[in-house]
């Protein structure tokens, strides 16, 4: 499974006006229209049919991080994009990433082990590729923040006493805060009645 993104496109906005594409300039790329009336921008980009696109934005190259946009979409013919979006920056930077595994699900894929989906990933700001943990705990940060809010949980917790450990939920997927079913000790009543 390849999941490397590849850059693809930077696309600048200014106050004073805009930069982009068109759909006739490349086989991908990413454009942006400003609605004067309602004062928002719309990103939108057309790219390749079955690959997931991503987009990332910065308001400044040196000093500003790469802020993955919540959203994802897959490339096709028709041109995609995420809500319009209002913004006070005079500047920004705009980044369309791909991916070319185009067979699994990308809202259900864990890329990087991070213990949730990629897509959960995505919807809290972080990048589903890479592994991140500033709070240096073995434990992914977005892992932390979308199960507890807080970075900096204690790896050898067990919140729910079920015997699995936070670090051990989080590399397994699990639900640090729902003790899990033990199912091999589940018993099942059949109760089977003949046909009158
Ligand atoms: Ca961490
Ligand atoms: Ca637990
Ligand atoms: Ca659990």
């Amino acid at each position: 499974m390849r999941t490397k993104l590849l850059s693809l496109a930077l696309s600048v906005l200014f106050a004073s006006g805009l930069s982009g594409q068109t759909a006739s300039d490349q086989n991908s790329g990413l454009t942006i229209v400003h609605d004067s009336v309602l004062d928002e921008f719309s990103l939108s980009w057309w790219g390749i049919d079955d690959f997931y696109y991503f987009v990332l934005g910065t308001e400044d190259l040196v000093d500003e991080p790469w802020v993955y946009f919540p959203y994802v979409g897959k490339g096709a013919d028709a041109v995609l994009g995420p809500p319009p979006f209002a913004t006070n920056a005079t500047k920004m930077f705009f980044r369309l990433e791909y991916t070319d595994d185009t067979n699994s699900e990308l809202l259900t894929t864990d890329y990087n082990g991070a213990g949730i989906s990629a897509w959960r990933q995505l919807d809290l700001g972080f990048n589903p590729f890479d592994w991140v943990d500033s709070s240096d705990n073995q434990i992914h940060d977005a892992w932390e923040i979308y199960h507890f809010g807080i970075l900096g949980v204690d790896p050898a917790g067990d919140d729910d006493n079920d015997g699995l450990t936070n670090l051990e939920e989080s590399r397994t997927g699990g639900d640090p805060n729902l003790a899990a079913v033990d199912t091999t000790a589940a018993t099942l009543d059949l109760n089977i009645y003949a046909p009158r």
